[in-house]
């Protein structure tokens, strides 16, 4: 098994008693997993689900035939929204996939539960302190918005609960790090770490990273907010922080791209065709990703026109370079399996893929979504002249809620169904739901994004307000009420998921640990996988489609430049 530890149940393991085998993967589950990784994942879907609610509120504010929310308040949901989306439901989804992809896929235990429990306390109390302080927080400061800049008036007991959360999730790191340094150490696995224990890890080491520059930037910014220190320099301030909020996203991609092998994997057999490659790609991230950061100072005067070309313009190819492998790599695993199963033609095994399954439809959505919405805009917006079209506009939140929700969070909510039957033992409440609402909340997202990106390139309308109806800017009532209305319906399909999750979790039929889930789960050894040419037609013909979409908007983005600018 390529994208997994390949021992067999029970063959060694210092306290077999504690383990139990789950029969489906052939992977043992040690009992001090089960209860971290339950927890962090359940309160994820619960942040989730607090975070969606308060998406209706904004979205029906920006819709402005309904403008549902005063201005007060929608600064105030807006930040609710942010944090309990991209900061909460993320990371604890990540926790727990962390878990899930050092003590499960190593079949080892969770050294130090102690440890992940504090983590755990330390986590929830931070979150629930910045929440409810921005809740309840004098009009007087100002709201932390996911660039919480100074030298805005922040709250000081907001900026505690940051640190906290912080703290927690650097320990929750750690006991990654130290489970999986223990189960090298004590033979759990042979050779390399298993793929996905790989990504995981990489995810892992970028945190460290973004953790470490968050701290500095929020400790920084609490000294200032309690009076210690009398002056902060802002650029730099904003240099700093985007260590964080540049980091963060690429822990979310990497721990993203990690899911997608597992569904790969989980959901069809498959393995990588070459998983030196996939590895690789990964490396590059580490290597370039964090200079990425400087796309977020493309307006910014503070730093120099040759520090932001050189950093967003041409380093982060390599990081650019490492999903384009991902994405050729991912669907390619895939084919190879579906051929092996005897589903031939030239997109013909793609007809035969697991469509119904949840987790394979989770993969199927989030891959192309993420490519497409998140990814092309990312390299495209992320071009020092280009932005200039779209800096501020509603353009940017249309582009990362194709990375971060399009993208990472339907990949974790593939991974969900997936744990809550594997870990969970419980039978999913409907699957024919939850793969509809997979597809709907895709869909709804995807109509969502695009009209949020045609507002802001094509009519300026500016990100973060909440009545543009209040200046002399031109819209497009049309593309606003679909912009509404497809919000409404990917809140519609996310509340799905969440009623789904949590009601397998309550009422869910208990599941054998028998092979229900897979068909073909062992595969063979890399090397007879590599015995014949592979045959990836398919993934070719759709990389290539990729790839000239990818040029023929590149390519209008300049087009339109040009004509808004002319030279000479
Ligand atoms: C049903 C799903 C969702 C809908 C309808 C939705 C809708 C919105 C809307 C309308 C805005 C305000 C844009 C503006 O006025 O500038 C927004 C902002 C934002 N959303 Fe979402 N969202 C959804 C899910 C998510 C998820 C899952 C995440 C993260 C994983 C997320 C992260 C954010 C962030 C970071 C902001 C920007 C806040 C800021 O400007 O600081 N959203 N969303
Ligand atoms: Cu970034």
């Amino acid at each position: 098994m390529a994208a997994v530890a390949s021992r067999m149940p029970g063959e060694r393991g210092p306290e077999v008693g504690e383990f139990w085998t789950c029969l489906t993967t052939g992977l043992r589950v040690h009992r001090s997993v089960v209860p971290p990784l339950m927890v962090n994942a359940v309160t994820a879907v619960v942040f989730l689900l607090i975070g969606g609610l308060l998406a209706l509120l904004i979205a029906l504010t920006r819709w402005e035939a309904v403008q549902l929310l005063p201005p007060s308040w929608y600064y105030v949901v807006l930040t609710l929204h942010s944090w309990s989306m991209l900061i909460f439901w993320i990371i604890f989804m990540e926790v727990a996939i962390l878990y899930f992809a050092s003590a499960i896929v190593l079949n080892f235990r969770l050294v130090t539960p102690g440890a992940a429990w504090l983590a755990y306390v330390l986590m929830l109390g931070g979150s629930l302190l910045a929440a409810a302080t921005v809740l309840f927080q004098d009009a007087t400061y100002d709201q932390p918005l996911l660039t919480s800049y100074a030298p805005l008036n922040i709250h000081p007991l907001f900026l505690v609960g940051a640190i906290i959360f912080a703290v927690g999730a650097f320990l929750a790191l750690g006991v990654f790090f130290a489970t999986v340094w223990r189960a090298s150490q004590e033979g759990a696995y042979q050779g390399s770490l298993p793929l996905v224990t790989f990504g995981a890890a990489i995810a892992a080491i970028i945190a460290v990273e973004t953790l470490l520059g968050g701290a500095i930037a929020y400790i920084f910014q609490l000294l200032y907010a309690i009076g210690i220190l009398k002056t902060i320099d802002a650029e730099m301030y904003r240099v700093v922080w985007w260590l964080l909020g540049h980091g963060s996203q690429q822990i979310n991609l990497a721990a993203m791209v990690t899911s997608w092998y597992l569904l790969a994997h989980l959901t069809t057999g498959a393995q990588p065709a070459s998983e030196k490659v996939s590895r690789t790609a990964f490396v590059l991230y580490v290597l370039f990703i964090n200079l990425g950061a400087a796309h977020h100072h493309l307006s910014d005067p503070g730093v120099t026109s040759a520090w932001r070309i050189w950093n967003a313009g041409y380093a982060i190819y390599g990081a650019a370079m490492g999903s384009l492998i991902h994405a050729f790599a991912i669907p390619a695993a895939v084919e190879l399996a579906l051929r092996r199963q005897g589903h031939g033609g030239w997109l013909g095994w793609l007809r035969h893929a697991p469509w119904g399954n949840p987790a394979f439809a989770a993969l199927a959505v989030s891959l192309p979504l993420f490519g497409v919405m998140g990814g092309i805009t990312g390299i495209t917006f992320g071009t020092e002249q280009l932005n200039m079209m779209v800096h501020n506009t509603l353009a940017i939140p249309g582009h990362f809620h194709g990375t971060v929700v399009a993208g990472t969070s339907i990949a974790f909510m593939g991974v969900a169904y997936a744990v809550i039957r594997l870990i969970g033992l419980r039978e999913l409440i409907s699957a024919k739901l939850a793969t509809f609402q997979t597809y709907l909340f895709g869909t709804g997202m995807a109509v969502f994004v695009v009209t949020m990106m045609w507002l802001g390139y094509f009519f300026g309308i500016p990100r973060r307000h909440p009545d543009v109806s209040a200046t002399p800017l031109a819209t497009s009532p049309l593309l606003e009420a679909l912009m509404g209305i497809s919000g409404v319906v990917a809140v519609i399909g996310g509340s799905l998921f969440v009623l789904l999750a949590v009601g397998t979790l309550l009422f869910g039929r208990h599941r054998e640990r028998g092979p229900v889930f897979m068909p073909t789960i062992s595969g063979g050894s890399q090397a007879g996988l590599h015995s014949e040419p592979h045959d990836l037609r398919g993934t070719l013909t759709l990389c290539l489609i990729f790839l000239a979409v990818f040029l023929a908007i590149y390519a209008t983005h300049w087009i339109n430049l040009s004509s808004l600018w002319r030279i000479g």
